[in-house]
């Protein structure tokens, strides 16, 4: 049975870590996902439980489909330049972290916890399994072998973290541990229904209707799936660009389809790029793109003055994926 995974002598080296500082600064990545506000927030709440001063530092904006999840106020601004120890969640980048960037090397001690492939940093500890399908699956794995505190909002928060990650339960990296853990955070006070509803049936009628619209100018061809969602059609919903986010898994669903790409205009000059598919690797080309992400699901960015060009670049990406 795929069970427990972090390394007992970095499981340690944490406990240390966390006993000797007083400060604790929890940095996410930017665009935070159901995964990354789930984990930084659930271990926030562990450790100032365990006696810590601990915060999470917000790198961006809450979308408005998270706003749901209990202790989203904690996620605010730095109040210190530095702290005793500064830890990164669900990501292995310093680059993804943004502004965050120098208080974590102002800080005397670093530490990540991540699940993205071929992550590189260098902190003081690195606690990094590309097989575990969510953070929050390794920071349940952290707070149940340390004995650190735990309670229905961390339960609730772990699980929304792990649903999200998955696809509810959905992907090849969902092991009998996954729903071990599910089935243990259930037992924590969990509340299931509360996080199922808020996740996936409280969709606002103004959000499908940009579903459709993207989906119905998607294009079809060798086994892959393609949109570009402009600001300005963002804004003609009413919308935010993270209810496009969905848009991609939904195509990759199709049966038709192998691998889907959507594009997204961001300000200066930024388009993102999401990738999926059901098996094929789309990490590599995402990585050699300047990003990176998992086997199955990467993004990456590409700076052009144009909606045009981007969409070209993208485009030929795509294209150069082998299905
Ligand atoms: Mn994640």
């Amino acid at each position: 049975m795929n069970k427990e995974r972090i390394d007992k002598e970095k499981l340690d080296q944490f406990k240390e870590l966390i006993d000797e500082s007083q400060t604790i600064a929890i940095g996410s990545h930017i665009n935070p996902d159901g995964d990354n506000l789930g984990s930084t927030l659930a271990l926030r709440r562990s450790l100032e439980l365990y006696g810590k001063e601990v915060e999470v530092l917000a790198n961006d904006t809450v979308d408005d489909y998270l706003q749901f999840l209990p202790d989203v106020d904690h996620y605010g601004e730095a109040k210190r330049d530095s702290y005793d120890l500064f830890i990164i969640l669900d990501c292995s980048e310093f680059d993804r972290i943004g502004k965050l960037t120098t208080i974590a090397r102002n800080s005397k001690k670093t530490a990540v916890v991540d699940h993205h492939v071929k992550g590189k940093i260098y902190t003081d500890l690195n606690i990094i399994y590309d097989t575990a399908p969510a953070t929050c699956e390794l920071v349940y794995e952290i707070i149940d072998r340390l004995d650190l505190p735990m309670d229905e909002t961390i339960a609730s928060l772990l699980f929304a973290g792990i649903c999200t990650d998955t696809g509810r339960f959905l992907y090849s990296n969902v092991s009998e541990y996954t729903h071990l853990v599910a089935g243990k955070l259930i037992t924590e006070g969990a509340d299931v229904e509360y996080i199922f509803r808020n996740l996936y049936q409280s969709k606002p009628i103004k959000v499908m209707k940009f579903e459709t619209d993207v989906i119905s100018k998607a294009e079809f061809a060798d086994k892959k799936a393609y949109a570009m969602i402009s600001k300005e059609e963002v804004e003609k919903f009413g919308v935010q660009m993270g209810d496009a986010e969905v848009i991609v898994n939904m195509l990759r669903d199709l049966d038709e389809v192998e691998v889907s790409m959507i594009l997204k205009e961001y300000d200066n000059n930024e388009y993102k790029v999401s990738l999926r598919s059901k098996g094929v690797d789309v990490s590599d080309v995402a990585r050699a793109n300047g990003g990176g992400g998992h086997i199955q699901a990467s993004g990456f960015s590409i700076f052009e003055d144009s909606l045009e060009k981007a969409d070209q670049v993208a485009r030929e990406v795509l294209k150069g994926i082998n299905v």
